[in-house]
């Protein structure tokens, strides 16, 4: 029995698929699933025998259709601050995740399922995927981070014009701003990010978080502090098993063997 009651939790030789299930509310984030989340990614932080997890939604018609609009009907000042509080610091564990965050965009990615899948560090869409942050026509704003994400992702006019207009987009568009990294059809979406998953779990460990945490981290400051920060992890990188051994396998000749150390 599953210990969650809106998630369907698999592991796949080291990547860790994480279905959102709530079908019957179009995988609606209410703040159970949040909550489940929050577990999940915390329970998994120090779990090295996992090298990259996915991020997808349970059937073939969402991945996440936003926040559970129930929930935020009856919402005040005071619950949406806590609801907020929430929502974005389960996406920022999902970005500071110490492995890769694959999202799986299958279907309906709205307000919400828009900022679950930027909080991931790659998405990847079926031709199916639609996006948007609908938020305005419910007399919101995005509240796990969507003003902020969106814009660091596409640019400030396209954020904007997304955002202020409450537009959904298809998965081509998505792709051409660089909302989507990637579109396969329905069929090949899963065993294509399976796959990517198990691409990005063959590097040095080390590395792949190191990387991860220069790129998420380095956005956030000027370029000078960005390097800066570059610069200290590729000295904690040079200072890894992990380094040595994918030199030394180099020059040997060799399949490297990581120990993730
Ligand atoms: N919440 C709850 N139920 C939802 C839902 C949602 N977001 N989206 C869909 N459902 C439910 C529908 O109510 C319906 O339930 P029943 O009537 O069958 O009981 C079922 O899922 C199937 O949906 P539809 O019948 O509507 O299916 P359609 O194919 O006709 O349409 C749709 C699909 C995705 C276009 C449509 O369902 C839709 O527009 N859904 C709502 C999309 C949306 O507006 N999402 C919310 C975005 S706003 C904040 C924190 C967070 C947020 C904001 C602030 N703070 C703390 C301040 C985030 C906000 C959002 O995410």
């Amino acid at each position: 029995m599953s210990e969650y009651n809106n998630l369907l939790v698999e592991t796949k030789g080291a990547v860790l698929i994480v279905r959102i299930n709530r079908e019957r509310a179009l995988n609606a984030l209410n703040l159970e699933t949040v909550a489940e989340l929050q577990q999940l990614f915390d329970s998994y932080r120090d779990n090295n025998s996992i090298v990259c997890v996915i991020v997808t939604g349970a059937g073939e018609k969402a991945f996440v259709a936003g926040a559970d609009i129930k929930e935020l009907a009856d919402l005040d000042s005071s619950s949406g601050v806590d609801l907020a509080a929430k929502g974005q610091h389960l996406m920022m564990t999902i970005q500071d995740f110490p492995r890769p965050v694959i999202a799986a965009v299958n279907g309906f990615a709205l307000g919400g399922g828009t900022e679950l899948a930027m909080a991931c560090d790659i998405r990847l869409a079926s031709e199916k995927a639609k996006f948007g942050q609908p938020e305005v026509s419910l007399g919101l704003i995005p509240g796990y981070g969507g003003t902020q994400r969106l814009s660091r992702l596409v640019g400030r006019g396209k954020a904007l014009q997304l955002i202020l207009s409450g537009e959904m987009i298809g998965a081509a568009e998505a792709y051409r701003i660089g909302l989507a990294d990637e579109v396969y059809s329905p069929e090949e979406l899963m065993d294509k990010a399976v796959k990517l998953a198990e691409l990005i779990g063959s590097k040095g460990p080390v590395a792949v978080t190191l990387a991860k945490e220069s790129i998420n981290r380095g956005l956030d400051v000027s370029l000078p502090k960005g390097c800066d920060l570059e610069k200290a992890n590729f000295g904690s990188v040079c200072g890894s098993e992990d380094k040595n051994e994918g030199t030394r396998a180099f020059l040997d000749k060799r399949k490297a063997e990581f120990k993730g150390r």
